[in-house]
């Protein structure tokens, strides 16, 4: 993938974080999107995010499919690890990384097409594990980088460009996600980083499999009237269920909560998501009233936002599987391989 250096301006008084990192120190090459994307967006929400976490940068991981969703890794973490995919596979490449080293905070991201399409049993495989990542779908609709075609993410009755109406219904992500076991299960928007860099700090901290759907408008192809991914529809139908504060685990919890109203959620770390209700019966930790919620605001055509599951208490991959803790490249090689007697009786076993 083509790659610009961003060049190197460091303001005297720029802000660091508990690593002594700027924003700066967060961020990858020079985007190619066009301009008005909500993809970078999505980017700068992501910089921030980890720059406030004070993760070192080479402890993340990128990984991504094909799109132009998933070409935004390279505008990044530049010191990070990463690896750009094939279509749809992204979640694979994410479950053997993971296997090899589960150490490093695995960032994913996809597009509505890459993940509803040909990436959908890898989708759901990827969740059934609980594998230990951020998945983000940047979701504008259409395929951006193949010339704004429907995806699968396309409502029904909408518009194309050039006027055509789509007649099959949406899958909708986060429905899919918590059917198929989701642990935690957001919705925002590109163009609220306010409600965005909360979520991807509780994602990128939640152990399990952490799915935020991002409405991401395309503005080459799908922000016109009659499309409803398009900035103009998402901020008249914007529903936010529930709004979101991170709390590290070094930091004293100062915020003022009434019970009922919010909702405070221990992560495995000790971090902490308060969680204050906008919508006052809604219960982000149950799989129901999540499911019911979408459902109900998908038939007004409205766009629920926020943090709409999160289940704490399931293991992950790891923890299932008891796999190693030490990364696979600092295991003994001559201690931990069972040898050639071991392989012996294994194989003697299937004979
Ligand atoms: C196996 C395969 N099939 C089809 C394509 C063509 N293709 C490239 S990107 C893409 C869809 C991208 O859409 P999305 O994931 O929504 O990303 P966006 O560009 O909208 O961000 C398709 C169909 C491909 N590259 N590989
Ligand atoms: S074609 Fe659409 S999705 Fe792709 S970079 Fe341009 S605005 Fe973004
Ligand atoms: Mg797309």
């Amino acid at each position: 993938m083509s790659f610009m250096a961003k060049p190197a301006v460091r303001h005297p008084k720029i802000a660091v974080n508990d690593l002594g990192l700027t924003v700066r120190d967060y961020e990858g090459g020079m985007s190619t999107l066009c301009a008005g994307c909500g993809h970078d967006s999505i980017t700068s929400a992501l910089v921030q995010a980890a720059f406030e976490l004070s993760i070192p940068t080479h402890r993340f991981a990128k990984l991504s499919g094909i799109g132009c969703s998933s070409k935004t890794p390279a505008y990044f973490l530049r010191d990070s690890h990463g690896f750009n995919s094939t279509h749809g596979r992204m979640p694979s490449v994410a479950t053997g990384a993971n296997c090899a080293n589960r150490d490093f905070c695995y960032i994913g991201v996809s597009g509505d097409g890459d993940t509803l399409s040909i990436g959908m049993g890898q989708f759901a495989h990827a969740i059934r594990r609980n594998l230990n990542m951020l998945y983000l779908i940047e979701n504008n609709g259409v395929y951006g980088l193949t010339k704004g075609q429907f995806s699968a993410a396309a409502d029904k009755g909408s518009t194309a460009k050039r006027g055509e109406v789509n007649m099959q219904p949406a899958i909708d992500p986060c429905q899919t996600a918590i059917t198929f076991g989701a642990t935690f299960v957001a919705r925002s928007f590109s163009g609220d980083k306010d409600q965005l860099v909360p979520l991807l700090k509780a994602g990128m901290k939640h152990r399990g499999f952490g799915l935020v759907d991002i409405i991401s408008p395309c503005v080459t192809f799908n922000d016109h009237e009659g499309s409803t991914k398009s900035y103009e529809y998402t901020r008249e139908h914007f529903s936010p269920a529930i709004a979101t504060d991170f709390v590290p685990p070094a930091e004293e919890i100062k915020a003022q909560y009434d019970e009922g109203e919010a909702m405070l959620v221990e992560l495995h770390d000790g971090s902490h998501i308060i969680l204050r209700k906008i919508d006052k019966d809604f219960d982000p930790t149950s799989r129901i009233s999540a499911l019911s919620k979408l459902q109900e605001n998908t038939e007004a055509g409205e766009i629920t936002t926020g943090l709409l599951f999160i289940d704490e208490s399931q293991p992950g991959m790891h923890e299932v599987n008891n796999s190693s803790q030490t990364p696979m490249v600092d295991l003994d090689f001559n201690v931990v391989c069972p040898g050639n007697d071991m392989l012996q009786k294994i194989q003697a076993r299937y004979r």
